[in-house]
This record gives C-alpha cells, structure tokens and sequence, in this order.
C-alpha cells in the first residue's frame, strides 16, 4: 500500500493532518529518533515542495527524512529544492543574470525562498562559495539524494510533469533519476537538452497564447502564457488543455500548435501522480491515468491499493 502525499511546503501542521489521516503513528526509531510509520507497512510517497511557504521548513525536513531514512517513505525532488539548490550554488560564470549564483538572487527570489533562508542560512550575496552554514549545506546535501522522478511498478511520481522524451533524456545520463553536481549549471540555464528536460519534469510546461490573447490569473495578474494540463484527454486546443486558468472558456478553442508534435499522454498510460500545479477548489481527480494532488486549500492523499491500476475518485483521502 502506497500513500501519496503532495506538496507541503513547510507546513508541519498539514503534513501531521495528513499523516495522522492516514493512520500513520509516531515510533521511536532504532536511534531513539521520531520516526512516523504506519501499523499496516503502508509506504509514503512525498511529491517534492517541501520548503518554502510556511515556517517551519526544518521540522518538516526532519519529520521526512526521518521517514525517508528509515524505509517508511520514498520522495522525489520538487521544484523548490531544485531552486534552493541554484539559490546556493555559485555559478562559476555560467549564469545569465551574472551575479554569481545559479538562481539569480534578486527580490522575487529572495521572497519566495525567505522561510527557509530564515531557518538555514545563505551566505552573503557578495560571499560567492558553498554555504558557511553547515546546516545549509547539509540539508542541501540531502536535496541532491532525492530523484526527479520514481516509477513504482503499477503508477509513476514526478513533480511536474511526466514527458517520456524528457524522463529518458534524463535517464539516459543518470539512470537513478538523481542529479549530480556538475549537473546543475546546465539545469539552471535550461534552455535545451539535459538542462531543459530536468526543468520540465520539475516545473512543467508553459506555452503562450496566440498574440494578443491573455487571461486574468487567480492572483488577478494578465498573462500570455498557460500552464498544460499534459494529461488532458479529447482535443488539444487552448481551452481544453489549460491548467491554472480561472475561466478557460476566455481562451481560444484553436489547436496548441506547439503541442502538434508532442506524443500525447493518453489515458492507457501507466498512471503518473504529480503535485506543483496549486489546483483550486475541492481535491478531486479527474481521470484515470494522471492526477495533480497538490490542492493548496485542502490537505489530501491519495491511497494506492495493491492489484489497482487505474486512478479512481475512492481513492483519494481529503483531511
Ligand atoms: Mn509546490
């Protein structure tokens, strides 16, 4: 049995809901460390995003890792651990902005990081090294032990987005899904190849409007560019292949051309489970071979049961 847990982005309060939900139990692990397990041997499966948002970044990571460490939980790498790790890293003059860093530290950056550089310390902006702090650079450490991507035997996890070219240009150079190191540069200027394929599968895809098209986002922001709901069924036109947009029904009902070559993610696919995408309303999901569990009003999870090979409403646990 498989829970898969969205997005917690430092939120310890929702990570106990849902675990609690669960069934999972705190346990003194062999160490004599808290570890939460559950009576059944049910494993968590976490979708990335664990930092970032709320406060409490570190009892989060500890909570996990715990977990992680002791068999009772697998996780994979969200795009703000990916971001945390550019934020951290310097560039050796392989950046765009030019100031040192893979992540550019300007404002919105910083802003978006905040929680977390609060709890484990950056170095100076202008102290361009590996970071003095050796929580920092330890916890950074174990963001580089998390795959982008697992498959699980009867359903898949990834961040963002599972594009099958990109999995296995991926997999091509590192067959265990983990980054290394020297990986980073191209991951930060990702404009094609290795680069581009590990940034889609964290952050999905984006496409823009026809010209002259926008829509008025949640955050009441006009933008020209969409998200994709990659896994949508029936036509690939704008209205229906948009994710994140308030009222679909303002954009074109016109093919994505830059979708006419992209094989689509039909729903005899192995099932895939993703997180990222900030979904409103009601957790639900809606179709048989992907679902987006992150819904950030509501905490939820999703049981796999053994023997299940589609994704079905039963499944899924709101808390
Ligand atoms: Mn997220």
């Amino acid at each position: 049995m498989f829970a898969i847990i969205p997005d917690i982005h430092a939120d310890y309060q929702r990570l106990i809901l849902t675990l609690e939900g669960l069934g999972f139990r705190r346990e003194q692990g062999s160490l004599g460390q808290e570890v939460w397990a559950h009576p059944d041997r049910w494993q968590a499966v976490f979708l990335g995003d664990f930092i970032d948002g709320g406060s409490e970044n570190a009892r989060v990571l500890d909570t996990v890792r715990a977990m992680v460490e002791a068999g009772q939980a697998r996780a994979i790498m969200g795009n703000h651990e990916l971001n945390a790790l550019l934020f951290h890293t310097p560039s050796q003059g392989a950046d765009a902005s030019g100031d040192g860093w893979l992540r550019e530290r300007n404002d919105a950056n910083k802003k978006q990081h905040q929680t977390f550089l609060d709890e484990f310390p950056a170095n100076a902006s202008s102290d361009v090294a590996p970071p003095r702090d050796a929580h920092t650079r330890e916890v950074l450490r174990w963001f580089m032990t998390l795959p982008l991507y697992i498959d699980l035997g009867p359903f898949r996890v990834v961040h963002a987005q599972w594009d099958p070219v990109a999995v296995a240009a991926v997999g091509a150079r590192r067959p265990d899904g983990l980054l290394a190191s020297q990986d980073l540069p191209e991951v930060a200027n990702c404009a094609e190849g290795f680069g581009a394929s590990a940034d889609l599968l964290l952050k999905g895809m984006e496409i823009p409007l026809p010209l002259g098209e926008t829509f008025i986002d949640f955050h009441e922001k006009p933008r020209d560019q969409m998200r994709v709901k990659w896994w949508a069924d029936g036509g690939r036109s704008y209205r229906n292949m948009a994710l994140s947009v308030p009222k679909p029904d303002v954009l074109p009902d016109t093919p994505v051309p830059e979708l006419e070559d992209l094989p689509a993610f039909g729903t005899s696919e192995k099932p895939v489970f993703v997180g990222h995408y900030k979904m409103r309303g009601h957790p639900e999901v809606d179709a048989p071979h992907a679902a987006c569990l992150d819904f950030p009003d509501t905490p939820c999870a999703y049981v796999w049961r053994p023997g299940d090979t589609r994704i079905a409403p039963e499944r899924l646990r709101i808390f």
